[in-house]
């Protein structure tokens, strides 16, 4: 087994079981005129990640290692989108609202991409979520499965939302799971810090979490 210097301790890994996950990083959560900013939210800091996230991703990459991408969206007819969700709160435009990006957090909408920079490559797993988790409604948990992964890095935003429901959900069902604390973001640095915090304590109660260069060198060493 290989070693990542984690907190709360070290995360260990088989190379055979583990790959990346990358949580929603779509032009909607990223760009002025999207799903993020409808909230009320400062896109920029989702920009600020760009750099450690596409490092992680080539790191994998590099190393053979899956990558798995995710991204938040609904059905042109909303089929999947529940009032409960679609009426929540009072955003500027709503999912399913022309924007200027076309239909937001519409599957094949421009806004709805993943950013170019981090584009999927041809052949990696790509899952269309219409919840914050990932395995609800979408075969992650099979491609999971069909991969024979096992350990789970994690990356994406935002950290308190769809990374760490994400996280809780592969936990409780049995995956090991790290956050590379530098490739996530939140528009609230506070809820970042507290979503980190509450994941590694009480002895990784939902997993662990180590940096970007932490996890590129234990793989490195494997
Ligand atoms: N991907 C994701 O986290 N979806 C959100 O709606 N996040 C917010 O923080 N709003």
């Amino acid at each position: 087994m290989a070693e990542i210097p984690a907190a709360p301790f070290p995360f260990t890994f088989d190379p055979k079981s583990m790959a990346l996950v990358v949580i929603d990083m779509q032009r909607d959560f990223a760009e002025p005129g999207g799903f993020g900013a409808s909230l009320g939210n400062d896109v920029s800091r989702v920009q600020k990640i760009v750099p450690t996230v596409k490092k992680l991703i080539e790191g994998f990459r590099a190393a053979g290692l899956p990558v798995i991408h995710t991204m938040e969206c609904h059905r042109p007819d909303l089929s999947d989108l529940p009032p409960a969700k679609r009426d929540r709160g009072n955003p500027t435009i709503r999912i399913g609202d022309e924007g200027p990006m076309g239909r937001v957090l519409i599957a094949g909408e421009p806004g709805t991409a993943i950013l170019e920079e981090l584009a999927p490559l041809p052949g990696e797993i790509v899952i269309e979520k219409p919840g914050k988790g990932a395995f609800y409604a979408t075969p992650f948990g099979d491609e999971l499965k069909r991969l024979g992964a096992q350990q789970l890095v994690f990356a994406g935003v935002t950290t308190e939302v769809c990374v760490q429901t994400t996280m809780r959900e592969a936990n409780d069902r049995g995956y090991e799971c790290l956050l590379a604390e530098d490739a996530t973001e939140s528009y609230f640095p506070e809820f970042k810090a507290a979503a980190l915090a509450m994941i590694r304590a009480q002895g990784a109660i939902v997993g662990w979490t180590a940096t970007t260069d932490e996890v590129l060198q234990g793989i490195a060493d494997a």
